[in-house]
């Protein structure tokens, strides 16, 4: 039988490959890892626990909150300043970015940026949803405050990104900027396994997973791409397959591991589209890269998006190389 390797163990190999490690990312990781564990827990018995349905509270974004976003956004809170390697954290459930005060976090060199519990409306009915994150080096002087400058960093910066897929099976699925590794979760005994090595999204697709509800909202040039996946075209396996759950981190896992394009264009009133840049679409799109697959807002590549704000929303084009230069292509007949 082939020996399996535990995250924890992967994470600390990689980090002896790298001369300047210290180890701070192998810890964060481990917080990340631990905070998963209990969401899963949370998730799990979600149907029983009195735990399903709404909290009554708004989030920033004027959304409700379902009970359990709020559960993991403090777990994962509370992990990551626990360990004390984060100066700070930025998280879909909170309007300010949230300093980490104690001692030991003062002076670390690393912010987070989280969506706790992406899809949280599908926790209701038994569908996948998922955690995402992303983390950057601060920027700001290491021994002052940390500053909103160390959350708004382009995409590029990110050290490394990472989801967690509350799926049939969890798993957790990152990168450091040199590939992308996935990890299935053994609650029996509390672990996660390496189950998929260095990921490859496929360059080609036949899947596009789009809210097609909203067609008549969407622009032109996403309209025609949309006929294009169902016109007849057995040379390019044409009609492509539509599969949509709405839940970003499965919709896009599903389509890493078989090949397609998840996306969420700008649609009437909404010229940005619905997803959050630095939380959902940059994490996202580093791990599509990593795996050699694109990420694009329909003319600009997703990581090189200056950000303005924490809560900036973009359209989102990700998955396969050449369905995102597809639809881009048409996209920009439109433009010209
Ligand atoms: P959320 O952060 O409020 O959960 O919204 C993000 C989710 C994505 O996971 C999903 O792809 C999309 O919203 C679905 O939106 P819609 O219901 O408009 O298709
Ligand atoms: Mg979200």
């Amino acid at each position: 039988m082939k020996d399996l390797i535990t995250l924890g163990e992967f994470v600390i190999k990689k980090q002896h490959e790298r001369a300047d490690a210290t180890g701070d990312l192998s810890q964060i990781f481990g917080a990340i890892r631990l905070a998963s564990k209990l969401v899963h827990r949370e998730i799990n018995k979600a149907g029983i626990a009195d735990i399903v349905g709404l909290s009554g509270i708004e989030n920033v974004q004027g959304e409700q909150q379902q009970k359990l976003d709020l559960y993991a956004n403090e777990k994962f809170k509370a992990a990551l300043a626990a360990r004390g390697l984060v100066c700070g954290l930025a998280s879909e459930e909170e309007e300010h970015f949230v300093e980490f005060t104690q001692p030991l976090s003062r002076g670390s060199k690393y912010v987070v940026l989280i969506d706790p519990v992406d899809g949280s409306s599908n926790i209701d009915v038994n569908v996948a949803v998922g955690t995402i994150f992303s983390i950057y080096k601060r920027v700001s002087p290491p021994d002052g405050p940390v500053m909103l400058e160390d959350f708004l960093q382009p995409g590029t910066e990110q050290v490394a990104a990472g989801y967690v897929i509350f799926g049939s099976s969890t798993m957790l699925v990152y990168t450091t900027g040199n590939g992308v590794n996935g990890f299935t979760f053994d609650p029996s005994i509390g672990v996660f396994y390496l189950s998929h090595e260095n990921m490859q999204l496929p360059e080609d697709g036949r899947i596009y997973s789009v809210n097609e509800g909203n067609y008549v909202h969407f622009p032109q040039g996403v309209k025609r791409y949309i006929k294009h996946c169902q016109e007849i075209d057995p040379d390019s396996s044409r009609p492509y397959t539509s599969r949509y759950i709405g839940s970003l981190v499965a919709d896009f896992h599903r389509n890493l591991l078989k090949g397609g394009l998840y996306f969420y264009p700008s649609y009437a009133g909404n010229p940005n589209g619905k997803l959050r840049l630095l939380y959902e679409c940059n994490p996202i799109a580093m791990i599509a890269e990593q795996a050699g697959g694109m990420a694009s807002d329909g003319r600009r590549r997703i990581l090189e998006i200056p950000p303005e704000e924490l809560h900036q929303r973009t359209p989102f084009f990700v998955g396969s190389r050449n369905m995102v230069k597809d639809v881009e292509r048409f996209i920009a007949e439109e433009d010209r």
